[in-house]
Order: C-alpha cells, then sequence, then structure tokens
C-alpha cells in the first residue's frame, strides 16, 4: 500500500517519547546497595532465557545515563519513560530507602530536566526485590502492602520534580507470564495462585496511587500502563467464539480495568474461573481501594489477539506469541484455542496491525470518558545490523512507526485525547526471556562494545518530534 503524501501533523502539546524500564536498561546490579530482584534470579536459573542471558550489565545505562539523555535530546525527543529498580530502593523490599539508590535516579531526572525532557516514572516494571518473592510474591496479599510503602518513598524523593507517574507495567505479564505461563519471573505455574496476583497488582496499584497523592504535590498525575489486548474473533458470526473472544478479554483487560475504572471484577470473568477459585481474597474495601481516580490511562500496544472457540483437536500448544510453556498463561481457559493474526510479522512474530492501536484507543475513550491517554509502549523488534559504512537503516522500523502513529492520529481525530507516544524503546535491550536477540531499539547498542548508534528510525522518529508532523517513509 503507497504512504500517503499528505503530511500527519500532530497537535503542538503532543509528548514525543521513547520508553525503557530498569532491569532492561541498567546494568550494575551489584552497585548501590542493590539486592537481586526475581529477574536476576530467574535470568541466572538455567534454561530460562535465550543463550543463559542476564541484565547483569545490560546496556550499562546506569554509568552511561548522562550520554543516554543527551542522545534522547539531540535526537529531538520531549519525554522520556523510564522505571525505578525497586531492589535499589529498598533492598529487602521493605524498611528504609537507600539514599545511593535514590539519589542516581535523581540525577537522571535533573539531567532530563535540564535538557528540556519531561521524565515519566514507571514504578515498578516487574523486577520485584527477591526477599518479597520468598516471603510469597504477588499471590500473597502483604506484597501491596510493601509496593505502597514503597511508592511513597519514591514519591516523596522524586514528586518535587516528576510530574507523570505510572504505578505498574503491564501488571497483566506480572500475573499471568509470571505465575501461570511461567515464562516470566518469578517462573511459577500456579493457575491460582496468578489469579491471586492479578488482585494484589490491583491492590498496588490502588494502594500505591494513594501513598503517591498523599507524598506529593496535587499537580502530579498518576496512571497506570495496561497492555491492553485487542481481541478479535476467528469468525466473528460463530457464538463459539465470541464467547471465547468475552473469556480472553476478561482475562487479558476486564480483570485489570473492571476494579480499576469501574470499581468491580466482570461477572463473566467470575464465572469463568468459578471452579479454579471463589476470589474470597477479594476483601471487603479493596475494590474501593483499587478504583479511585486516576489523571491518565496508559496503553501498551504491540499486536492483536486472535481467538476461537478450541475443538480439543486443536488444544494444547499455543501460538498466541507469549513465548514457549507447557503452562497456559490464560487461567481458566483451556477451551480457548489462539490463532496467528494475519499480516506481515516483526521479528517476535507478531503480526502488524496499526488498526488495533485504533480500536483500542477508541475503546478506552469510550469507557473511561474524559481520561487523557497515553501510548506508554508501541514498537517493533527487528534484525537490525550496521551496514559496512557503520550505519544502521531500519526502514521496516519506520514503517511500523509510522502506520502506528497515524492510526493514533485518527484516533485524536475520531476525538480521542492521546496526549503523548512513547516508542519501546529508546535502545536495543534485555528483551526478558528473548534475552538480547530481539532488538526492539530505535538506537542500536553493539553489545561488545556498548556504542550507542541511531538507527534511521531514531533520525525519522526525531524529526517527527522536533516537527510534530510524521514525514512520509518513502523519503527515508
Ligand atoms: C512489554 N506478551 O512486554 C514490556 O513492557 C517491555 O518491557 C517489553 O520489552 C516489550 O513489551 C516488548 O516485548 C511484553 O507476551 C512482553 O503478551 C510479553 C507480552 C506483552 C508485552
Amino acid at each position: 500500500m503507497p504512504e500517503p503524501i499528505t503530511p500527519v501533523t500532530f497537535p503542538s502539546a503532543f509528548l514525543w517519547g521513547a520508553a525503557t524500564s530498569a532491569y532492561q536498561i541498567e546494568g550494575a546490579v551489584r552497585e548501590g546497595g542493590r539486592t537481586p530482584s526475581i529477574w536476576d534470579t530467574f535470568s541466572h536459573t538455567p534454561g530460562k532465557t535465550a543463550g543463559g542471558e542476564t541484565g547483569d550489565i545490560a546496556v550499562d545505562h546506569y554509568h552511561r545515563y548522562r550520554d543516554d539523555v543527551a542522545l534522547m535530546a539531540e535526537l529531538g525527543l520531549s519525554a522520556y519513560r523510564f522505571s525505578i529498580s525497586w531492589s535499589r530502593v529498598q533492598p529487602t523490599g521493605r524498611g528504609p530507602a537507600v539514599q545511593v539508590g535514590l539519589d542516581f535516579y535523581r540525577r537522571l531526572v535533573d539531567e532530563l530536566l535540564a535538557a528540556g525532557i519531561k521524565p515519566a516514572v514507571t514504578l515498578y516494571h516487574w523486577d520485584l526485590p527477591q526477599e518479597l518473592e520468598d516471603a510469597g510474591g504477588w499471590p500473597e496479599r502483604d506484597t501491596a502492602f510493601r509496593f505502597a510503602e514503597y511508592a511513597q518513598i519514591v514519591g516523596e524523593a522524586l514528586g518535587d520534580r516528576v510530574e507523570n507517574w505510572i504505578t505498574l507495567n503491564e501488571p497483566w505479564c506480572s500475573a499471568f507470564l509470571g505465575y501461570a505461563s511461567g515464562v516470566h519471573a518469578p517462573g511459577r505455574t500456579e493457575p491460582v495462585a496468578s489469579l491471586k496476583a492479578a488482585h494484589h497488582l490491583n491492590l498496588a496499584h490502588g494502594l500505591g496511587t494513594s501513598a503517591l497523592r498523599a507524598a506529593m504535590p496535587a499537580r502530579n498525575s498518576v496512571a497506570i500502563s495496561l497492555n491492553s489486548s485487542v481481541v478479535r474473533p476467528l469468525s466473528p458470526g460463530d457464538p463459539a467464539d465470541l464467547a471465547a473472544v468475552q473469556k480472553i478479554d476478561d482475562l487479558a483487560n476486564g480483570v485489570f480495568h473492571g476494579p480499576i475504572l469501574r470499581g468491580a471484577y466482570p461477572e463473566t470473568l467470575l464465572a469463568a474461573t468459578s471452579s479454579l477459585t471463589d476470589w474470597s481474597y477479594v476483601l471487603d474495601g479493596d475494590l474501593r481501594a483499587i478504583h479511585q481516580p486516576l489523571d491518565a490511562l496508559g496503553l501498551n500496544y504491540y499486536t492483536p489477539t486472535l481467538v476461537s472457540a478450541a475443538d480439543a483437536s486443536v488444544r494444547g500448544p499455543r501460538s498466541d506469541g507469549h513465548g514457549a510453556s507447557d503452562h497456559s498463561p490464560w487461567p481458566g481457559a483451556d477451551d480457548v484455542a489462539f490463532h496467528l493474526t494475519p499480516g506481515d510479522r516483526t521479528e517476535m512474530g507478531w503480526s502488524i496491525d496499526p488498526t488495533g492501536l485504533h480500536e483500542l484507543i477508541m475503546r478506552y475513550t469510550a469507557e473511561a470518558p474524559g481520561l487523557p491517554l497515553y501510548i506508554t509502549e508501541n514498537g517493533a523488534a527487528y534484525d537490525d545490523k550496521p551496514d559496512s559504512d557503520g550505519r544502521v537503516h531500519d526502514p521496516e522500523r519506520i514503517a511500523y512507526l509510522h502506520g502506528h502513529l497515524s492510526a493514533v492520529r485518527r484516533a485524536i481525530a475520531d476525538g480521542a485525547d492521546v496526549r503523548g507516544y512513547y516508542l519501546w524503546s529508546l535502545l536495543d535491550n534485555f528483551e526478558w526471556a528473548y534475552g538480547y536477540e530481539k532488538r526492539f531499539g530505535a538506537v542500536y547498542v553493539d553489545y561488545a562494545t556498548l556504542t550507542r548508534t541511531p538507527k534511521s528510525s531514531a533520525l525519522w522518529y526525531g524529526q517527527a518530534a522536533r516537527t510534530g508532523t510524521l514525514a512520509p517513509t518513502e523519503t527515508t
């Protein structure tokens, strides 16, 4: 399909950002009193990550943060979303804060502000302090209270200079990849525990939001980033496939959006999981603690999900793109089959479908009227390699970004209040169970030397950030 020639222009206040997370980029895992998180333990367990790779060094952002901020400024980005390593700030997950840990983030924030880049802090991007996992992890109720204490510490330390806050990143991954399919840390495969984890993550979000509000100036904004799935039926006219959509939509979206945006778990979710759990760990007052005003909602989007009712013959190994495991990340959904979505694919095997992003934005515009939206992650992995001249050309990534940013622009034209977009990711980095083999960065990292080289997509995106307009892809 030829690209449109007419320029696609965004509102002038639109934030053009990039996103990262602590364990994926920082390295320096034993510095400044930091103790292991569940991702240190998991990545050091044989067989858990591709090639046994770990975040021990990652891209050494802990030592190179000044250069990384300078690079963002040079590209022309106006915002940066990063996460804080809980075990750098509170090594055992409880008790007093470590000043060295907080100081690192304060220096990073000051560097960003000096460069005119607006910071957005994610408090939790999957790296639970190992000691809290040893005490039961997210299936244990106390973890939510520990999170609130941690939120208070960070809010007090950085609330004077960081305006945009995100409590949790993609709790779906924490709960269901961490405790059901086990492809993420801590690698447990316990369906009931994964549902408890989901509830306690919701509770952590609620208690954490209150703690942040008490610790920070009222002008600051508190949000959560959800990997809200766009779930589609294989046969739109087949009621059994539509029931499969409902089930997966509840387990992917409703389990978080229900309590957070509406103060209740969906009835259909409670019914679909009733043979596994009676949800008795949802205590009086929990839903009130979870359901409270938010200032914004973060949406992470990569690809849609295609499902049907499973006849017995197609049950079993899944093609849902959530990693290889004999255990499903979808508790109570053994009667659902997952299908490869049509379209070109990225290196993750995820199909490219910008219409899904438009659909997602319009859905939350309707479900959470008046709530500003941010695309807190969107991007693509490709097998990037430097040319003989040392440059990295990634036209596929430019086309991906162009397509998805155009979808965002269309949603704005359709009445959605989307305030910004954070490309995943600033740098190539540790892609969890896939190690370093999947490159999501707009900036190429040579892992032998840790040298950073902006790919052509970074230059294209920087131009969009500086001009508020998407250059047609054929010029690049
Ligand atoms: C998100 N899934 O991860 C994360 O927030 C990032 O840290 C990550 O690097 C990025 O997307 C790319 O993968 C996901 O299986 C991991 O559905 C897995 C899934 C979704 C998101």
